[in-house]
């Protein structure tokens, strides 16, 4: 059995990381073209690399810890893909695709993350494109990592999260999970932003598709089960149905 999961702001404002569409969403005060694409970086760097560094120093705050719905995904997946079919099965998959930037779904165990629209806590060379762990903050002057002393090579680095407008990451990848799933959850996404949000549409006439959400979303028509709560509640339930 195949299971393709996507997640997005939802499944991580239980753990205190502000969604982009509440009220105190991530964009207020920021027009999202002046702070998420590749223009509002090249004209007004340093407002972007606030940004990325309020939300980089938030996200290593001790208080934020990942919640029972990254913890039930972790285990779930390990449970699942232990699970061993009959011979004549083939073996299960499981690829869970975020849109989050956080780290959250990697702290609390998930093995097979895709981060389709990259990692606030990884830094990438504006020149050779190379990715680097970063947790403190990013400024225009940052010393490269490969050279400190090279004063040429200050402030080449961009926080490695995918704008409005840019590629995002893994797509092929995606594609064909989703040509494949025999299982679609969208847990905490708004399905406003694409390629993301299009992804449901190109699982399966037969793919069992799920959506966990607060509220309705553009989206929903889509999916065969529309599960109405906090992820951190219907998530786990929902996992444990799917494992029985
Ligand atoms: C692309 C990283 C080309 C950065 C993000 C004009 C110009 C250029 C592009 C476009 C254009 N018009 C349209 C586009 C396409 C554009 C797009 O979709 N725009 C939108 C605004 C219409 N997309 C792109 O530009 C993408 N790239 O198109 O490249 C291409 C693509 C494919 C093939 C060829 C070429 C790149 C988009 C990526 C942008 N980067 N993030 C950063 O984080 O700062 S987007 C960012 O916003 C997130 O990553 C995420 O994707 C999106 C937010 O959405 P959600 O995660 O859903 O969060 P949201 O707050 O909206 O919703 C939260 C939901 O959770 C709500 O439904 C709520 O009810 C629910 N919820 C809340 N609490 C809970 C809960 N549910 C359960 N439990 C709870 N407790």
């Amino acid at each position: 059995m195949n299971i393709l999961i996507l997640t997005g702001a939802g499944i991580s404002a239980e753990s205190g990381i502000p969604t982009f569409r509440d009220a105190n969403g991530l964009w207020e005060g920021h027009d999202f073209e002046e702070v998420a694409t590749p223009q509002g970086f090249a004209c007004n760097p340093n407002l972007v690399q606030r940004f990325y560094n309020e939300r980089r120093r938030a996200l290593l705050d001790p208080k934020i810890k990942p919640n029972a719905a990254h913890i039930a995904l972790a285990k779930f997946e390990q449970e699942f893909l232990a699970k061993q079919n009959s011979p004549a099965e083939p073996a299960n998959q499981f690829l869970l695709v975020t849109q989050n930037i956080d780290d959250l779904h990697d702290r609390a165990g998930s093995q097979n993350v895709l981060h389709m629209h990259g990692e606030l806590l990884k830094a990438q060379c504006l020149d050779s494109l190379e990715c680097y762990e970063w947790r403190e903050d990013l400024h225009v002057d940052t010393p490269h990592p490969e050279d400190p002393e090279d004063e040429r090579r200050r402030g080449f680095l961009r926080p490695n999260v995918v704008w409005f407008g840019e590629m995002p990451i893994g797509l092929d990848q995606i594609a064909d999970a989703a040509s494949q799933a025999d299982v679609f959850i969208a847990i905490g996404t708004s399905g406003l932003v694409y390629p993301a949000a299009g992804i449901v549409a190109s699982t399966p006439r037969e793919c069992r598709r799920i959506e966990i959400n607060l509220d309705d979303t553009p989206a929903s028509s889509a999916f065969h089960e529309t599960i109405r709560g906090q992820a951190t509640v219907e998530v786990p339930k929902v996992l444990e149905s799917l494992g029985a």
